[in-house]
């Protein structure tokens, strides 16, 4: 079976001051899909005029004459707030829109909160990769990040927090600055690849928009990765190294409210090993009422055999405190390729019906 382009879902990528920049500018030269729209959003001209191979919007140019904002997020909060009319049209046809930004400095940490407001507004679903400065650039920036984190987490339906100290201990000493960052962007386009292919592709199992925006919208914490497997017998180890990214702070998945599980394979794994790999989900979860939506997609150009992309939300803060109950773990197992994507109906069928998915066949 082919693999049909589902309806156009857009999916648009924003990177948000210099780091957000440079890594749209990465994902921009790898990705080719035709629902996804890359662009960036700063202060700082000059950087803007580095993003050579996606659309820029230069904020705030009235007070900072296109300078930057200095390192001070109020600044950069302001410019943005300045020019919300150019960002509610950059963001107006999205169905899920990605940031990526780098916190610590004044665009990254100011200007993502009132994008995300902008979103939200227009009723769009928002997901953010944010990186921590290294411990070396001092207490002012970690403390920046951390309060910018702290209004994002608030702000947006997911957000991956990727540390740039752990790049450290991820890379050999020797490696170059760049090099790491360039490492640190590889790891989160992976991740929003995975992601593209699953709401762009129909699958044997198919993931949808409104799969993927229920779990978006559960209350908590969030954990997300990419897992490799060289073969049919390893999906389950590729679960779990999905969830082992060195450069992600905490992957714990305990008592996740939604997961959704996305296998991507050259060719058809056998139902055997993705009983397995579903299995060893559910032990990895234990918890009680999690929803788990798992979708399966061929793509024979991938250059391994699978790909197991993990995204579980609702994820409780202190997941050792967390009660096990062991209830039944309903499971949404399909949706209908090509279903309407604003079509929420599924969702207000009861789990147990919702279950009754087509089978892999
Ligand atoms: N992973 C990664 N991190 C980066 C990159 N560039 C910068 N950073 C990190 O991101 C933090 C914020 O830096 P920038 O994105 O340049 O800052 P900004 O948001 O443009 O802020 P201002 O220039 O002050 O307006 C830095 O403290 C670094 O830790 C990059 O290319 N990749
Ligand atoms: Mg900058």
């Amino acid at each position: 079976m082919q693999n049909i382009r589902t309806e156009n879902i857009n999916i648009h990528v924003i990177g948000v001051g210099g780091c957000g920049g440079n890594a749209v500018s990465n994902m921009a030269s790898l990705c080719s899909h035709e629902n996804i729209r890359f662009s960036s959003v700063n202060t700082d001209i000059a950087a803007l005029h580095r993003c050579t191979n996606h659309e820029v919007v230069l904020i705030g140019e009235a007070t900072t004459k296109g300078y930057g904002a200095g390192a001070d997020p109020d600044v950069a909060s302001n410019a943005a707030i300045q020019s919300k009319d150019a960002l509610v049209t950059l963001i107006k046809d999205a169905d899920l829109i990605i940031i990526i930004a780098g916190l610590g400095g004044g665009t990254g940490s100011g200007a993502t909160p009132i994008l995300i407001d902008l979103a939200k507004e227009s009723d769009i679903d928002v997901m953010c990769f944010v990186t921590l400065p290294f411990k070396a650039e001092g207490g002012k920036r970690s403390d920046i990040a951390r309060n910018a984190l702290e209004t994002i987490q608030s702000k947006a339906n997911a957000t991956l927090v990727m540390s740039n100290d752990s790049l450290l201990s991820a890379l050999d000493e020797t490696v170059g600055l760049l090099s790491a960052f360039r490492h640190c962007d590889t790891q989160m386009h992976r991740i929003v690849e995975a992601i593209i292919v699953m709401l762009t592709n129909t699958g044997y199992i198919n993931v949808d928009i409104n799969d993927f925006s229920h779990i978006l919208s559960l209350e908590g914490d969030t954990a997300l990765g990419v897992g490799i497997a060289e073969d049919d017998s390893s999906l389950s180890a590729a679960l779990k190294h999905a969830l082992e990214n060195p450069l992600v702070d905490k992957q714990n998945i305990i008592g996740a409210q939604g997961v959704i599980a996305q296998l991507t394979c050259r060719e058809e794994p056998s139902l055997a090993m993705y009983e397995e790999m579903l299995a060893t989900l559910q032990s990895l979860v234990d918890g009680p009422q999690t929803l788990i939506i798992t979708g399966v997609t061929l793509s024979p150009e991938l250059p391994h055999f699978g790909e197991v992309l993990v995204i579980a939300t609702g994820v409780p803060s202190k997941a050792q405190n967390f009660e096990q109950e062991k209830n039944v773990i309903p499971m949404k197992q399909a949706s209908v390729p090509g279903s309407s994507k604003k079509d929420a109906a599924y969702l207000d069928i009861p789990a147990f019906v919702r279950l009754q998915g087509r089978e892999l066949s």
